[in-house]
């Protein structure tokens, strides 16, 4: 058996609003990961800020920060083996427009602004943010 392992996922502002929520969380369990915690929730301005940290020379960064704060999100502790790598294989591409049919970001979007979901980049982040968004 492999390893569990943990990773942050947040249904973005964009698709709580468009009524998204419940077909994303089914394909996340239908993936065969587990749902260990879930909450919908405001970002903070500073949990948006420390997130996105990797990205704040980026044009595009206070567009960023505007959005993740802009409505509700669910923030979401997935579990199972490589979860990290499983949810970014069912997220797709950053940009929808790269993002494989089949995937979220395929499926739900066509804006990189407003791709409609987070997944942690590595084990070590997933942590990070984990305590980031449930501390
Ligand atoms: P990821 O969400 O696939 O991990 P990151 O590079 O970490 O991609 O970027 C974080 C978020 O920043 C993206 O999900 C997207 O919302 C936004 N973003 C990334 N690149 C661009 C861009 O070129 N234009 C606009 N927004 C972007
Ligand atoms: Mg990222």
């Amino acid at each position: 058996m492999a390893a569990i392992e943990r990773t942050y996922s947040m249904i973005k502002p964009d698709a709580v609003r468009d009524r998204h929520m419940g077909e994303i969380i089914t394909r996340i369990e239908r993936s065969g990961l587990v749902i260990e915690r879930m909450e919908l929730a405001q970002v903070t301005p500073e949990q948006a800020a420390e997130n996105y940290r990797h990205l704040a020379d980026k044009p595009f960064y206070q567009d960023l920060i505007d959005f993740i704060t802009s409505g509700p999100v669910v923030k979401i502790v997935v579990a199972g083996p490589a979860a990290v790598r499983k949810m970014r294989s069912l997220m797709g591409a950053t940009d929808p427009l790269e993002a494989a049919p089949g995937t979220i970001r395929g499926d739900f979007a066509l804006d990189v602004n407003s791709n409609v979901i987070h997944g942690s980049d590595s084990p070590e982040n997933a942590e990070r943010e984990i305590k980031l968004f449930f501390d």
